[in-house]
């Protein structure tokens, strides 16, 4: 070490100061930092900082401007997103399934949405266990809404079984888009479609009735008929200890749609 330190000071890289009697080896920063032009005061942002965060607010309020715009007439899985974040009261703690539901939120929950805990177990278990993760929250919150995807809700379907058992109550929101919308997102869709089997292969959509699966157990549920309905739909649910609304959404398209979100979102962020 004694050897190192004689080095850095031959090469005039090291200053050794003594403060309140420990000795502090600084590389040459503090002299760096006297060479800088002084633009702050001492406990003031720089005004490079003040001047970034202001562009990041202007766009942020343009992208939500524009997404309330986009999504004002859309019935699909963002306008969904935005419009459950901001239908669902205050306080009531939501938990988002991995997988497209999870990302949506974070792209498109309404900003003035109700202050609300939310959860979430990224990259815990991928989709597996997420409708038991959801029945033992809601055991421990006393009250919880679950939002999955279709194939999330499927592969942990023995989590109905909870219903005898549950004191909190659980109310799952499904958003039934035939198999994992995600895969859309990848430019992986071959052109002609049968040189590679995405629905078979990525979408995987599966031949089960969520609602009779739900019933089995003696969970009742409801087809949402759409974005409209959705406020007297989550009324009736929400007096149900556990109940199932599926919404049908077309993850093609939606796909598309946040794709063109995406690019009109960037549009609205000049670079420096
Ligand atoms: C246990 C497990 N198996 C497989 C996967 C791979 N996987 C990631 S997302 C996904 C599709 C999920 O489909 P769905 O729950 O319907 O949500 P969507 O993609 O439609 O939003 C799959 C199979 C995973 N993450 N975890
Ligand atoms: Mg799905």
């Amino acid at each position: 070490m004694g050897g190192l330190i004689e080095q850095l000071r031959a090469l005039g890289t090291l200053r050794l100061a003594a403060m309140a009697g420990v000795g502090l080896a600084v590389l040459g920063l503090v002299a760096w930092l006297a060479g800088q032009p002084q633009t702050t005061k001492a406990g003031e942002p720089a005004g490079d900082s003040l001047a970034l965060a202001d562009r990041w607010r202007q766009a942020e309020a343009a992208v939500q401007a524009l997404l309330d715009q986009e999504l004002a007439d859309e019935d699909g899985e963002p306008a969904l997103a935005r419009l459950l974040s901001r239908l669902l009261p205050a306080g009531l703690p939501v938990l988002l399934a991995n997988s497209s539901p999870v990302r949506d939120w974070e792209s498109f929950a309404h900003p003035g949405a109700p202050p609300r805990p939310m959860h979430g177990f990224r990259g815990a278990s991928g989709i597996d266990g997420t409708l038991s993760s959801a029945c033992g929250l809601a055991e421990a919150l006393g009250d919880l809404v679950l939002v999955s995807g279709d194939l999330a809700l499927l592969h942990d379907a023995n989590g109905w079984l909870w219903r005898s058992q549950l004191s909190g109550r659980l109310t799952v929101v499904l958003i039934d888009n035939g198999g994992g919308g995600i895969f859309e997102q990848l430019p992986i869709r071959t052109e002609p479609a049968a040189a590679m089997d995405f629905e078979r292969l990525f979408a995987m959509p599966q031949p089960v009735d969520p609602l009779a699966l739900a019933a089995v157990h003696g969970v009742p549920g409801r087809r949402v008929a759409g974005l409209a309905t959705l406020a007297s739909d989550l009324a009736w649910a929400r007096q149900q200890p556990m109940a199932l609304l599926v919404i049908s959404t077309d993850r093609r398209r939606d796909a598309a749609l946040r794709q063109r979100l995406r690019t009109m979102a960037a549009a609205q962020v000049t670079p420096p």
